[in-house]
């Protein structure tokens, strides 16, 4: 699919016309650029802008649509009211399927980015399937920023009248983040917790460009948000921070995460085989069995974490497993790497192991930093939720750096446990293995 991208050019690449490129590029489609405006910035914000030369902008468009199929377009930074026009017509004349438009007006610095927001609403929202503002964007339109879920459904019927087919207003910035979309008929709701606590450069190009992507793929509205939702949720966990300022949205993180499956299956099956070379190690293995998992980069759900089915047993004094690595197949150990997680991104695996007292003794020795927690200290109310109590007790622990190893002394009908965390399933079973040989020397 040929997707045309009419946008501002962002030099730090985190938001306008090659945030948008990279976008449409890492979902499999075919990007064409033209700018609009060469924008002066750097991760603290815009310093100022200059308009494309209209007849260059004119060429360009003529050029691209007189030779190529356009399967869709996406259109951010519009910097004054010529270029409005110039768009418009050629939008009228190549009529195409899908017109996605980000009514971009103001940087995060608050630096204006176009004064010609009324000519885009009554020239262009017409023409559009669906314009996606921010809550901002949106009180521009409507007269004042929707504060909630309830003013945001409001302000999307209201901008609904200004003639485009759909209204998508974002709202990742409230505490209990929202985005709601009105179709003219229905609204539509998408609820993403919000893990990123930093503020990320260029999301809204990324989310709406995304979309556009998933339209010219040919999904209906509602599935391609929500596919652009997962693809921008992960942009933004995973944004890179390269300068002074905000962090950059990394499309990127998408494919890193695809691309992983493969490598975090493989790494277990690697660190079961030295867990079975090792015959100290099935001394470790507790009562309930062992799980050694690993979590997907930027993983936030169990699915996202891979370990053993049926976890590991022992059988004839070896570690044994009872399938091959699997995606989704253990809550208990995703739940203590996805907590860890959420306070460093790069310790993503973790193994259970028998807690004796020996063992924290000689980790102690080994030099590994070690913290205890208490089953007994967690409030009745989350204790009887199921699934509540590891992601406590965890957090217990990594609150306020992470350790290597975890442990408590259980509780009644609750085993004691040691859990030991790493970056990968060898650096856990490093120590693993390391732990087994100094508790087991002696036989
Ligand atoms: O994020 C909105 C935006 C869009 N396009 C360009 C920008 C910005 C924000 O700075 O610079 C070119």
């Amino acid at each position: 699919m040929n997707i045309l991208i009419i946008a501002g050019f962002d030099p730090t690449g985190g938001a306008g016309l090659q945030a948008d490129l990279k976008t449409v590029t890492l979902l499999g489609e075919t990007g064409l650029t033209v700018a609009t405006a060469l924008t002066v910035q750097d991760t603290t914000g815009v310093k100022n802008w200059v308009a494309v030369d209209k007849s260059v902008l004119s060429a360009q468009l003529e050029a691209l649509v007189e030779d190529i199929r356009i399967d869709a377009v996406k259109i951010g930074m519009i910097p004054d009211s010529e270029t409005v026009e110039i768009i418009a017509q050629q939008l009228e004349r190549i009529k195409p399927k899908y017109v996605v438009i980000d009514p971009v007006i103001k940087a995060k610095n608050a630096f204006v980015l176009t004064p010609a927001w009324e000519e885009i609403s009554k020239r262009l929202f017409p023409l559009a399937s669906l314009i996606t503002p921010n809550r901002e964007e949106a009180g521009v339109f409507w007269g004042k920023v929707p504060r909630d879920e309830a003013e945001m459904k409001e302000a999307a019927k209201e901008l609904f009248n200004l003639g485009s087919k759909a209204v998508l207003i974002t709202g990742g910035d409230l505490d209990k983040p929202v985005d709601v979309l009105f179709d003219g008929q229905d609204f539509y709701f998408w609820k993403v917790e919000k893990k990123q606590t930093k503020p990320v450069h260029g999301t809204g190009c990324v989310y709406s460009s995304a979309i556009t992507t998933f339209l010219a793929k040919g999904y209906s509205l509602t599935e391609a948000i929500t596919q652009a939702k997962r693809f921008i949720t992960l942009a933004v966990d995973g944004a890179i921070g390269v300068g002074k300022g905000s962090l950059l949205s990394n499309p990127c993180a998408h494919i890193k995460q695809q691309l992983a499956r493969y490598e975090v299956i493989e790494a277990l099956k690697g660190a079961l085989k030295r867990l079975q070379a090792v015959k100290e190690v099935a001394k470790l293995i507790p009562e309930v069995r062992s799980n050694l998992v690993y979590a997907l980069p930027y993983a936030r759900d169990y699915q996202e974490v891979a370990g053993f089915p049926g976890r590991l047993t022992v059988v004839e004094d070896r570690v044994c497993a009872c399938a091959l690595p699997a995606f989704g197949v253990s809550r208990h150990m995703a739940s203590v790497v996805l907590k860890a997680m959420e306070y460093d991104q790069n310790m993503r695996a973790a193994m259970n192991i028998k807690y004796l007292p020996v063992v924290i003794e000689k980790g102690q020795n080994l030099g590994y930093k070690i913290k205890e927690v208490s089953r007994t200290e967690e409030a009745p109310e989350t204790k009887q939720i199921e699934g509540k109590t590891l992601p406590w007790l965890t957090e217990q622990a990594v609150r306020e750096d992470i350790p290597d190893l975890i442990y408590d002394k259980g509780d009644i009908g609750k085993e004691p446990m040691i859990r030991v965390l790493g970056k990968n399933p060898a650096d856990v079973i490093d120590k693993v293995i390391s732990l087994a040989k100094e508790v087991f020397k002696d036989g």
